[in-house]
């Protein structure tokens, strides 16, 4: 009997273009950061080997290749996916208020539709000086929606494991319970 249990997660990553989505997880993954990024066509995959208690997980982690500009994201991105990180930019208000409506277009798209579906919300780049997003306004959404958030910094790497690792763990426990069938 092998006492490891190996699951497949598949993970994705919203917001507005420009918020630092690929930035998140190339320091995630890569633990790297670029100043510059192509924006990629079609999405892109990244994965990620972590352990969790006694579980290998392998992360699929989806990205978007720039149709975040249009929304118009194909149904193929949020099939089968067991969680999301909504991301934003804290020195961007607008990227803030669009949250709502990512949420919903991923909500929307998971069926059935799930209260319980896991999501973070990540507010990035508070490296930077000239923040326009009050935390209290972030914590206030982000409560009423029962949605864990994160203060991160792609660029000086804060926090970043730390909001994977819990939106892998939440994901995890729904596999576990025996929604989404964890093969991604
Ligand atoms: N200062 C700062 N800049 C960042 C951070 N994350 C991303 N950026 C920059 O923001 C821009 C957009 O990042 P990108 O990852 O391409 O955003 P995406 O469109 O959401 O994938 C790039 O110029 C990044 O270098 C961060 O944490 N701090
Ligand atoms: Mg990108």
């Amino acid at each position: 009997m092998n006492p490891r249990k190996k699951v497949d997660l598949k993970l994705i990553i919203v917001g507005a273009l420009g918020v630092g989505k690929t930035s998140l997880l190339h320091q995630y993954v890569h633990k790297t950061f670029y100043e510059e990024y192509q924006t990629t066509l079609g999405a892109s995959i990244l994965s990620k080997i972590i352990m969790l208690d006694d579980t290998t997980l392998k992360l699929q982690i989806w990205d978007t290749g720039g149709q975040e500009r249009f929304r118009s994201m194909v149904s193929t991105f949020y099939k089968g996916s067991d969680g999301c990180i909504l991301a934003f930019d804290v020195t961007d208000l607008e990227s803030f208020e669009a949250l709502d409506i990512w949420r919903g277009d991923v909500l929307a798209k998971i069926i059935p539709m799930e209260q319980s579906y896991p999501m973070v919300v990540l507010g990035n780049k508070i490296d930077l000086e000239d923040r326009k997003v009050p935390q209290e306004v972030v914590q206030g959404w982000c409560k009423e929606k029962d949605i864990p958030y994160f203060e991160v910094s792609a660029k000086n790497d804060i926090n970043v494991v730390q909001a994977f690792e819990v939106l892998a763990s939440r994901a995890l426990s729904r596999v576990s319970e025996g929604h989404g069938d964890g093969t991604g």
